[in-house]
């Protein structure tokens, strides 16, 4: 594990560089009327979870190509999870998949992530595999199975993470799932939902008071033609028929190339149902790419959207940001790093938009200097604001240059067996 005296001797070396970086950005700020140190403060407020399922190295369908010191289960990604931690200062919280994350001791689990620091965030179910031995195939579907006993299957697996999650003190349960068609005519489109609705009724109903159900919605994959749950009016015609503890989850990857997030994020907001999000970056499909790799300016005005929602004072319950991405390439831990950074640049960016200017130019149709007003926010260097907001989660100022200096990767390889390659799938 990496200590905190490791943290504090790699930043003493580069404490001076920083300090003079946020004089000079607070003094620029200052003539803008904006106060660096509360930008500061409010970034150092942001958190966001971490997916089990992608601090292993992911694949797609045609391979993984496995890293060296590859986590072999839960625990051993609890550990890589608290280094992100540690050198972020912005990621407490760890969403568990089952079965794939299912520990024979839950209570150990638990244990296992309070000694690390770490909460569990909202837990996910999978209805999207069959496991061994199971008795129904999802292979037609889950929730939505056209055989009611197909359907109890998968209403039963989901009371079942809401048993563990409450064991592992989580508050919400995810729920996504695969079910669609591949064929024009193979699937009765109106009562797949209304059978989606009904088997989501039955989950509802177990929900402890404190929880939620997020509804996680998506264009296509695994089904290449209809998807039961396909877009954000689904999702929110789900939510508002299923009770006020549903809500509407947002994969930034779900959606066609070059739709507007943002503008669904205003809408789900206006209904009070935005629950959440699985961030991540994409330019075709459901890439699940760094996030803010590809299109920062994308992310930025997701955030300028919910600053502004905070800003207005919209009535919305609190968000569960977590990331969802899958890291075929690179070091996960890297990825998670930098990925944890660049939401924290776009936060810190949509903070800086001079609000009562641009609703100034809004209300008197002057486009040309709205569109400015959203660019000299995001064009704003604002790295030495997030190296501020580390520092005061006691974290460092350069996460990935300590994480390198660290060996821990190295570490890694060599206390774990190296994992061997194969065919497809994404974990
Ligand atoms: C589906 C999804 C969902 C997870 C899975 C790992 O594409 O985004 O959130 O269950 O990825
Ligand atoms: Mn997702």
């Amino acid at each position: 594990m990496i200590s905190p005296d490791f943290v504090a001797d790699h930043n003493a070396s580069r404490a001076s560089d920083q300090d003079a970086d946020y004089e000079a950005l607070g003094r620029q700020l200052r003539r803008r009327s904006i106060d660096v140190d509360r930008v500061a403060a409010d970034v150092a407020g942001f958190r966001v979870a971490l997916p089990s399922w992608a601090v292993g190295t992911g694949g797609t369908r045609f391979a993984r190509y496995p890293g060296p010191g590859e986590p072999r289960d839960v625990f051993d990604k609890l550990e890589d999870c608290a280094v992100i931690r540690r050198l972020t200062g912005a990621t407490d919280e760890v969403s568990l998949h089952f079965p794939w994350d299912q520990p024979a001791d839950l209570p150990a689990l638990r244990a296992r992530a309070d000694a690390l620091g770490l909460r569990f965030a909202p837990v996910n179910s999978n209805t999207f595999q069959d496991q061994p031995g199971q008795k129904h195939s999802y292979k037609y579907g889950s929730l939505t199975h056209t055989d009611a006993a197909v359907r109890a299957q998968a209403v039963a697996h989901n009371i079942d993470c809401i048993r563990m999650g409450k064991i592992l003190g989580s508050r919400a349960l995810t729920v996504w799932i695969g079910d669609g068609a591949n064929f024009p005519g193979q699937q009765h489109t109106a009562r797949a939902f209304e059978r989606y609705l009904e088997s989501a009724a039955q989950i509802y109903a177990a929900l402890p008071d404190d929880w939620s159900m997020l509804i996680e919605h998506k264009m296509y994959e695994p089904a290449f033609y209809a998807t039961v749950i396909q877009d954000w009016g689904s999702s929110l015609m789900a939510a508002q028929a299923l009770g006020p503890k549903a809500l509407c989850l947002v994969d930034l990857g779900h959606h066609a190339p070059n739709v507007n997030i943002e503008m669904i994020v205003a809408r789900l907001i206006h209904a009070g149902r935005l629950g959440g999000f699985h961030f991540n970056d994409s330019r075709y499909g459901d890439d699940d790419l760094d996030t803010g790799s590809i299109n920062p300016y994308r992310l930025f005005l997701v955030f300028n959207e919910l600053i502004d929602a905070e800003w207005r004072r919209a009535h919305n319950p609190p968000l569960a940001h977590m990331l969802d991405q899958s890291h075929n390439i690179t070091d996960p831990v890297e990825s998670l790093i930098s990925s944890t950074i660049e939401l924290q640049r776009a936060q810190a960016q949509a903070l800086l938009v001079d609000r009562a200017a641009l609703a100034e130019y809004q209300a008197g149709n002057d486009a040309l200097m709205a569109s400015q007003a959203l660019k000299a926010a995001f064009t704003t260097d604002v790295s030495t604001i997030l190296a501020k907001a580390r520092l005061l989660n006691g974290a460092a100022i350069d996460p990935l240059g300590a994480y390198r200096a660290s060996g821990y990767r190295q570490a890694c390889a060599d206390a774990r067996p190296a994992a061997h390659g194969g065919g497809g799938g994404i974990v």
